[in-house]
């Protein structure tokens, strides 16, 4: 998508985990008063609300996402706003309702509003117990086990529909569990994978709530903006895949991952006591085949276990320092 066909885009969830970066992103390439940050009630850092429009909506009442459309003349969205797996499972009806009536009220407005241009986001819980774990195939058995996996599923085929039977140019991508220094996340199974960096510096240990050998796909968060930001950039006729791309990265055990911030902090101790969570991840997929990312939009990561590790000890390594942790 170039500026010219880009005029106004809306984050929806951008006080989120990666809609809080994924908004700062856009308005350094798209310009600060071209990208509306939204949430729901949680109050936006200063750094998100200081450089460009933020407004309060709730995308499961249509109309507060049409008054800040009209408003601001948005004609691209990026659908963040979600319940993640673990609190899906302990509110499904909410989880629903954000994921499905939420989504389907984006997508109405953004068919009626004849808008350039929508992200939604999947994720690695659209597979189940019956899907190969390993290298985890593009077109394969679809039976998730959580609310948010059924929520997942469905989104992807409501997104494929309104791209088939009203020419919605709508995108998204299945995301691994996102590792990132900004903003922690909330409510998801791999929330450990960040947790485990911010007690590493705080305290020397944590209690990880998945087992030692729990291998999970992983990301971090540059090249999961990088990918975001690829795809909805990317030519509309080279996609065959539109609402559900493999995207895969790095692949690593809890302990394996322990490990690895141990090389840097060798007092660093991690125990493991598993709880709810660990079932959830024992129905999703170790590793993904993402080649048809690969080849229809030139989907490549940068970051690995070893540089990703770095790279998070060093930012949070220095807010800590400065009392900002
Ligand atoms: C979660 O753990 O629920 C999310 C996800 C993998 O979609 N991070």
């Amino acid at each position: 998508m170039t500026k010219k066909d880009m005029k106004k885009i809306l984050v929806t969830g951008a006080v989120g985990q990666i809609g809080s970066e994924i908004t700062m992103e856009l308005r350094k390439r798209y310009g600060n008063d071209n990208v509306l940050a939204t949430g729901r009630k949680t109050k936006p850092r200063k750094t998100l609300r200081d450089s460009g429009p933020f407004e309060f909506i709730d995308i499961t009442k249509k109309e507060t996402v049409e008054k800040v459309i009209k408003e601001y003349d948005i004609d691209t969205i990026y659908n963040m706003a979600a319940i993640l797996s673990a609190v899906g499972e302990e509110r499904p009806i909410v989880c629903w309702n954000v994921n499905i009536n939420g989504m389907y009220n984006i997508l109405e407005l953004a068919h009626e509003y004849e808008m350039t241009r929508v992200f939604v986001p999947s994720s690695i819980a659209a597979f189940g117990p019956e899907t190969p774990r390993t290298n985890t195939p593009q077109e394969t058995v679809l039976k998730p086990k959580t609310m948010y996996g059924v929520t997942k599923v469905a989104g992807e085929l409501l997104g494929d529909y309104y791209f088939k039977r009203f020419g919605l140019d709508i995108r998204g991508v299945r995301y691994p569990g996102i590792v990132s220094s900004e903003t922690l996340p909330g409510g998801g199974t791999t929330d450990y994978a960040v947790e485990i960096f911010y007690e590493a510096i705080k305290n020397k240990k944590y209690t990880c709530f998945v087992k030692k050998d729990t291998v999970l796909p992983m990301m971090y968060m540059p090249d999961c903006i990088k990918g975001t930001i690829n795809l909805m950039e990317a030519d509309i006729s080279k996609l065959k895949h539109h609402c559900d791309f493999n995207m895969a990265s790095m692949s690593f055990s809890a302990g394996e991952l322990a490990a690895e911030i141990k090389k840097h902090i060798p007092e660093f101790k991690c125990i493991y006591k598993p709880d709810f969570r660990q079932a959830i991840a024992d129905t999703w997929p170790q590793s993904i085949d993402d080649s048809a990312a690969r080849k229809e939009w030139g989907w490549k990561p940068t970051y690995d276990l070893p540089s990703m590790t770095k790279d998070m000890l060093k930012k949070l390594g220095k807010r800590h320092k400065e009392g900002k942790l």
